[in-house]
């Protein structure tokens, strides 16, 4: 039986820096190739190979699969929200097409798994705005939310077609302290943990009622883990599962904030980003995720609160209870 042997694309990224690390200690670090367009994130250096890689070269994407026996892919590498609005054509042309090159290889080499993240983003304003179930009307209104669904749908007819095991999650926004977010609407909830401990102040680009699904990055590499070890026959969605972890406003994260440093002034200023985060629905339904592979989240706000304090890089050895 061959070793597993994972290819992770966008390694440097928000997921890929610790997707990697998790699979690092699953697998063995000499098991785990890291990739990125983008030079290695500090945090993985020493723990495993990495390869400067763009997933648009299709030939030279084949060639590491190749080379390296991969039999696995993790393809994270994808432009978000917000930077996809301003460069809708780039945001397409990569977030499409670099799904298409590790599909077609997944076919060609017969690999074992392929993961590719799509988002609650695919919903758009005529989804169900409460608990929006697995199976809705789906009409994104960004560019970003196109491309997943899209994506979703060409992760089915790979599977369906080809037999390809490409598996998929929809991530809410995703909150972590070890790597930064790029381009996210929902990095409000990510850059206010670090302006709270750095400068006790935050000037938050959504209004502080706006509701939005999001997950603890914990969470988020367990379900991914999970979802990718359960056995092929419990998986019944190949588009993409619906996941929760919780919803929460900028007022409701600037509150559980200031229960340990009440001082903290959170201030509103919207921006064109609002337009996005009010087209997406404010929780999901993830009950198909739970009756197929047992998804069950563990961090709520204020669970989150305390670990991203406690563990954040800018804490400066305070301790939160
Ligand atoms: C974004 N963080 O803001 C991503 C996420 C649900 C949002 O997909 O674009």
């Amino acid at each position: 039986m061959q070793k597993e042997k994972i290819l992770v694309i966008g390694a440097s990224g928000q997921i890929g820096v610790e997707l990697t690390l998790a699979l690092r200690n699953i697998y063995g670090n000499s098991q785990v190739i890291a990739s990125d367009l983008r030079e290695e994130n500090p945090l993985l250096a020493g723990t495993g190979p990495y390869v400067s890689l763009d997933v648009m070269n299709k030939e030279m994407l084949h060639v590491q699969v190749i080379r390296q026996n991969i039999t696995q892919i993790y393809l994270l590498a994808a432009m978000l929200s917000a930077t996809g609005e301003k460069n809708p054509h780039l945001a397409w042309h990569l977030n499409m097409q670099g799904l298409l090159n590790v599909l077609d290889i997944a076919r060609e080499e017969k690999l074992s798994k392929v993961y590719w993240p799509s988002s609650i983003a695919v919903f758009g304003p005529t989804s169900p705005r409460r608990l929006c179930p697995q199976h809705t009307v789906i009409e994104p209104t960004t560019v970003y939310g196109i491309s997943k669904y899209a994506g979703e749908f060409w992760c089915n007819y790979y599977h369906k077609r080809y037999g390809v095991d490409v598996r998929s999650l929809r991530y809410p926004g995703l909150i972590s302290y070890k790597s930064l977010p790029g381009g996210g609407t929902t990095d409000y909830a990510v850059e206010i943990y670090q302006e709270a401990l750095l400068h006790g102040k935050y000037n938050c680009y959504l209004s502080s009622d706006t509701y939005l699904p999001m997950m603890y990055m914990p969470d988020a590499l367990r379900a991914t883990l999970e979802l990718m070890e359960a056995p092929a026959d419990a998986i019944t969605i190949r588009t993409s599962y619906n996941v929760a972890g919780m919803s929460f406003s900028p007022a409701e994260i600037g509150a559980s904030i200031q229960k340990h440093l009440p001082d903290f002034d959170l201030q509103y200023k919207p921006d064109y980003r609002q337009t996005i985060a009010d087209s997406w629905p404010q929780s999901i339904d993830d009950s198909v995720a739970r009756n197929d592979w047992g998804w069950q989240p563990a961090y709520d706000i204020d669970r989150m609160t305390v670990d991203m304090l406690n563990n954040h890089p800018e804490n400066k050895g305070r301790r939160f209870q």
